[in-house]
């Protein structure tokens, strides 16, 4: 509800029509999906606090951070846009667009088509779907609806039953660690999910991989992405953990 006041607002102040002046309305997209097969799989996120663990890094640039993860090889950035619950916003993704050269996925809690028409107008590259905020034929509209725009999708689910949500044009899908009721991690349980989602499917494993014992686990398993935020913006230099 939060959300639709928010994006009442948003529309009021420019339209649709007005989003597609952005600089970045004709950009061509890069692909999350292939970047995620060919390079690390790490989805690397700038995320300045959260409701589970509070504030995390509000010290740093978002260029500053994200140039790093580019330079260690990232698949792509996740960066939230989110205000009230993750301290975001548009500026995080329009600051850094121009300056690197892989794929930005905005995460936000996306549940209004005006917010897809945003998310290409900032130059993201794709967005994220929460299983538990839709109905599957919202998932799929939306999913339609970012193609079009020249965008992927990458759908988050955490249960068995959101597994209904799936449809063949998603392009990625992630299965979060942590419960968003009780915030609790548990990697096991995706990857027990894991094994009920089509084959040949982009699967990402989502939040609370906090050593590379935990990436390696995960990749060993299957998954070919990682989503991973607290730990990179926690340490100073954590990609040097992951050069192998
Ligand atoms: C990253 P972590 O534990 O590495 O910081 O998690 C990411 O998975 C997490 O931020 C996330 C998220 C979300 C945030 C996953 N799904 C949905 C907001 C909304």
């Amino acid at each position: 509800e939060r959300k639709k006041e928010e994006i009442a607002v948003s529309k009021a102040k420019i339209s649709i029509d007005g989003l597609k002046n952005s600089e970045f309305f004709g950009r061509q997209n890069l692909s999350l999906k292939e970047s995620v097969q060919n390079k690390s799989g790490i989805i690397a996120e700038f995320k300045r606090k959260s409701p589970s663990k509070g504030i995390i890094n509000d010290k740093v640039q978002p260029l500053e951070v994200v140039s790093a993860y580019e330079n260690f090889g990232a698949s792509g950035i996740s960066i939230l846009t989110d205000t009230d619950f993750f301290g975001g916003s548009f500026d995080d993704i329009l600051k850094v667009r121009n300056h690197i050269n892989i794929p930005v996925l905005r995460k936000d809690f996306m549940v209004d088509e005006y917010q897809f028409y945003e998310a290409k107008s900032i130059g993201a590259d794709a967005v994220l779907l929460i299983a538990a905020c839709l109905s599957p034929g919202q998932v799929l509209e939306f999913t339609q609806l970012a193609h079009q725009l020249g965008m992927e999708t990458l759908l988050e689910i955490h249960t068995e039953d959101e597994l209904k949500h799936f449809n063949a044009e998603i392009d990625l899908v992630g299965i979060n660690n942590r419960n968003l009721k009780d915030f609790k991690v548990d990697l096991q349980h995706s990857v027990l999910l894991k094994d009920q989602l089509p084959k040949g499917v982009v699967s990402v494993a989502e939040s609370g991989i906090y050593n590379v014992e935990d990436f390696k686990y995960l990749k060993e398993k299957g998954f070919d992405g990682f989503l991973m935020g607290e730990y990179f913006m926690k340490n100073e230099d954590p990609a040097g953990k992951f050069a192998e």
